[in-house]
């Protein structure tokens, strides 16, 4: 899911569309691996209290953190033999963050919210480089193509063929997914494939570092990923994963469907029941897909958007360039000169426009509207519903 830069919900970025720079990564011994440790807890709160002055109050909770096992680097104690930083740098924390107040603000949170062990958290930070290349992607303009230069970086004949591809890989899976959650196949392949091409390109940004630069170098999103970062910090000790060894988009998106931090953690199944959340593996990945769709609002059968051809005036007024819920019927779109080009079924609908030299008209149904809940754009939910048209199509040949 990647990315349009002012959603709430989803923060993916059409830097996606670009070919992502190698960067980072290398935290921990990590590599671009898809093989997790899955053996790592971070400890929580016991700091001694020479290490606590400078933050809220620590929460009393004290649990003795599980031995690291496995080929895992292990956690190296903070370093004591540091000078005593300024005032605004915490004990044990060193790097590119050591003199931010908003870092230790936010070290003082996780202690005092989540239970995290300060000098676990001064360490992970410290560690933590700044990623230059997501700054720079992150602040690039959104949304700046129009639906014509949109629409082919998506609809390619690799893009089709690989959907079918995927499909017949996974056939068992994604049959099973889509009668357990009830969303239609091919959308569950298009989102995949537009995501990541179908896992070929998961992202190589490191996430912790990714997340950290945007969370406090990048001040018009700060409060978003700031949020993202903790959510990424507990979806780490709730898999018992070190954060380190996350690789995701640069804005902080993991795994075949590109789940953000707060999506992982809500919408994640473990598919294959091993006990792991891993969605770089498709058993797990393509279920949670599956799910993100159910809990937003998916109807299988239901259609996803139709042409429609406009006239008189009246349709301007309820156009829509950017996703709202749908509100309307056929009915209303009807008194408004709008007429859908083929059946759809969903009970609400939008009139959906994709601006352009010459505006295009869809009318949009309830699914639609599902799909922008995974990125927030109206282009990319049509990408998405044109590529699981055409991979349908060149699968079953209708
Ligand atoms: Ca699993």
């Amino acid at each position: 899911m990647k990315v349009m830069h002012d959603s709430v919900q989803w923060n993916k970025s059409l830097g996606k569309l670009v070919s992502v720079v190698l960067i980072g990564g290398v935290l921990g011994g990590c590599a671009a691996s898809p093989q997790w440790p899955w053996v790592f807890a971070p400890p929580v709160a016991n700091a001694p209290p020479s290490q606590q002055q400078s933050y809220p109050p620590i929460r009393q909770t004290v649990v003795t953190p599980p031995p690291v096992s496995g080929n895992i680097p292990a956690q190296q104690p903070p370093v004591s033999t540091t000078p005593r930083q300024p005032v605004n740098s915490p004990a044990g924390l060193r790097g590119d963050y050591a003199n931010y107040p908003a870092m230790r603000q936010f070290i003082g949170k996780m202690n005092n919210q989540h239970g995290f062990d300060i000098a676990f958290l001064e360490q992970t930070f410290s560690g933590v480089q700044r990623d230059k290349e997501a700054l720079t992607k992150a602040g690039a303009p959104t949304e700046g193509q129009v639906w014509r230069a949109y629409r082919p970086i998506f609809l390619t004949e690799e893009r089709i063929n690989g959907g079918v591809d995927f499909w017949n890989r996974h056939a068992a899976l994604l049959d099973a997914a889509t009668r357990q959650y009830g969303v239609d196949t091919e959308y569950l392949v298009a989102i995949i494939g537009v995501e990541t091409q179908y896992g070929k390109n998961t992202g190589k940004h490191n996430t912790l570092q990714a997340l950290t630069t945007l969370g406090f170098d990048f001040p018009r999103r700060a409060s978003f990923y700031q949020k993202e970062l903790e959510q990424f910090l507990l979806l780490s000790r709730e898999e018992k994963v070190r954060p380190q060894i996350f690789n995701g988009s640069y804005a902080g998106a993991m795994g075949l469907g590109q789940f953000i931090s707060s999506s992982y953690r809500s919408y994640a199944i473990d598919g294959n029941r091993d006990g792991k959340r891993d969605l770089w593996n498709a058993q797990d990945a393509i279920p949670s897909v599956a799910n993100y769709f159910a809990k937003n609002g998916w109807k299988r059968g239901t259609g996803v958007a139709v042409p429609a051809s406009v006239s008189g005036s009246g349709y301007a007024s309820i156009a829509e360039a950017t996703p709202k819920k749908p509100s309307r019927t056929l009915a209303d779109l009807a008194a408004k000169g709008v007429r859908p080009q083929a059946a759809i079924n969903s009970a609400k609908v939008s009139l959906i426009k994709l601006e352009g030299t010459t505006d295009e008209y869809w009318v949009g149904g309830e699914n639609f509207y599902a799909i922008t809940r995974y990125n927030p754009s109206v282009k990319y939910a049509m990408a998405v519903h044109q590529l699981a048209q055409e991979i349908r199509k060149r699968k079953f040949g209708f």
